[in-house]
């Protein structure tokens, strides 16, 4: 970990730019020393002191004035002395006092540190740090508010909960074969068999709530595919509403990844349109339909268009949930309508007379399985895999509980390696750092 302890960081905590008051945060062993050079002056603590900030030792030039807190360790945000700095909001008095706070032995702080350093010192486990960065950027009524539940613990301490209860269930297994030959059953394999197979069905409803907290939380990354001129932007302005994407009857009109978020009823959908597939000698186009394929890799959702007058079908794609839109019904004059089988989604539209993008609209919602109500906290990708590996270990348990307790004991150990993964109990260094990085300076 290249976070030590010993290090005083500082860095502004609010958005840099023109504003009444911007806010400096200052945290480590050196917090307040620094801040008193900057002041020369005492700063008692949980006190708004208004003070005047100096550039030099000699207290002649003056940078500012400022309403200064001091949170002594271990009651601050970062669990150590942390000083907060309310200067006026000028992008000029803010480099001046940063510039003054490194020559005085702050380091400048890296994104996410100060909720790092949080987390290393037990203030918040990872789960609360991923929903600091959730409450921050949500962005409908339903993501903040379960963003809420997230960063006040309820997402860990269901996590917690059933972590508790898979060490007990192990603990009597060990207990049981650690006496394999005693009058006294001191395991009821019934029972344990019971409690296993209350803790998978428990599991399996916390992946279920969990993956409705990460679908409203990272939203659904949706990518329009199909040959050139068959409506793709079209479709984007339109779901859009705005005119995002150049439109033109010329094929191979796109070639960038235009990437959009758009809310369908607080659903956050990433749509990227991509240029055209189809054999070409332009270097440039060539780019873009490379740039396409691989966007196709990370949705979660492929739109693939063609048109009413010639229907394709794309049948590359196996693993990501898809739907076949026929476009320009208008010009055959054939109504919008969903034209779903067992098999497979498809809609008609006319992306252009905007006619039948509801019918989309809903096809999007029953594949994603949306239902907001029944997402309780926020969550994130990397939350649901641990889950889901989590619950392979139990359903591992199950049937080698009767001949190999031994075994089931082990598969349970794994179950919950698994899910302290997810709250940081165990995390390796580099992982930590993905996730903190991830979050803006300041924060
Ligand atoms: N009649 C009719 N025309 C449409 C419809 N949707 C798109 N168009 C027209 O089809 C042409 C191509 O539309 P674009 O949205 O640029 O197609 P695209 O798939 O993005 O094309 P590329 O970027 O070249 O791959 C334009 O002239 C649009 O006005 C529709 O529903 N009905
Ligand atoms: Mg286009």
């Amino acid at each position: 970990m290249d976070v030590q302890k010993n290090t005083t960081i500082a860095a502004l905590s609010t958005p840099p730019g023109y504003a009444g008051i911007a806010i400096i945060r200052l945290s480590g062993t050196q917090a307040l020393s620094i801040a008193e050079k900057l002041t020369q002056d005492p700063l008692p603590p949980r006190t708004a002191n208004f003070r005047t900030l100096y550039e030099d030792d000699n207290a002649t030039q003056i940078i500012d004035t400022a309403i200064i807190i001091f949170f002594p360790a271990p009651h601050s945000f970062t669990g150590e002395d942390t000083v907060e700095l309310q200067t006026h909001g000028n992008p000029l008095i803010v480099e001046k006092c940063l510039k003054r706070l490194y020559q005085l032995g702050a380091s400048i702080a890296q994104p996410g540190e100060f909720s790092e350093r949080a987390f290393l010192n037990n203030k918040i486990d990872l789960t609360q740090a991923e929903a600091i960065m959730d409450l921050i950027h949500a962005s409908s009524e339903q993501s903040l508010k379960i963003a809420q539940q997230s960063l006040q613990g309820t997402f860990s301490i269901k996590i917690n909960q059933l972590a508790e209860k898979m060490l007990k269930l192990r603990a009597n297994i060990e207990l049981s074969l650690d006496f394999p030959d005693e009058e006294i059953d001191f395991i009821d394999k019934s029972a344990i068999t019971q409690e296993l197979n209350s803790l998978i069905e428990k599991i399996q409803h916390l992946t279920a709530t969990a993956t409705q907290g990460k679908t409203l939380t990272e939203g659904i990354n949706i990518v329009i595919i199909g040959e050139p001129n068959v409506g793709k932007s079209t479709l984007l302005n339109c779901l859009l509403g705005e005119q995002r994407a150049i439109i033109s009857p010329t094929a191979g009109t796109t070639r960038d990844l235009l990437n959009e978020k758009m809310l369908l009823d607080g659903l956050t959908l990433n749509i990227t349109d991509t240029a055209g597939l189809r054999e070409s000698q332009d270097e440039i186009e060539q780019e873009g339909i490379r740039r396409a394929k691989q966007a196709i890799k990370t949705a979660d959702l492929i739109l693939f268009m063609t048109t009413a007058e010639s229907p394709q079908d794309y049948t590359e794609n196996q693993t990501t949930p898809q739907i076949t839109i026929i476009n320009k019904c208008d010009l055959e004059n054939l109504p919008p309508q969903d034209l779903s089988t067992e098999q497979n989604h498809c809609i008609r539209i006319s992306a252009e007379q905007q006619l039948g993008i509801d019918l989309l609209k809903q096809k999007i919602k029953q594949i994603v399985q949306y239902q907001p109500h029944q997402a309780k906290f926020s969550a994130r990708g990397r939350s649901v895999e641990f889950l889901t590996q989590s619950q392979n270990h139990l359903n591992e348990a199950l049937p080698t509980l009767q001949q190999q307790p031994e075994l089931s004991a082990e598969s349970i150990k794994l179950a919950h390696q698994s899910l302290q993964n997810i709250t940081g109990k165990i995390i390796t260094d580099d992982i930590l750092e993905v996730i903190f990085r991830e979050f803006c300076i300041g924060k």
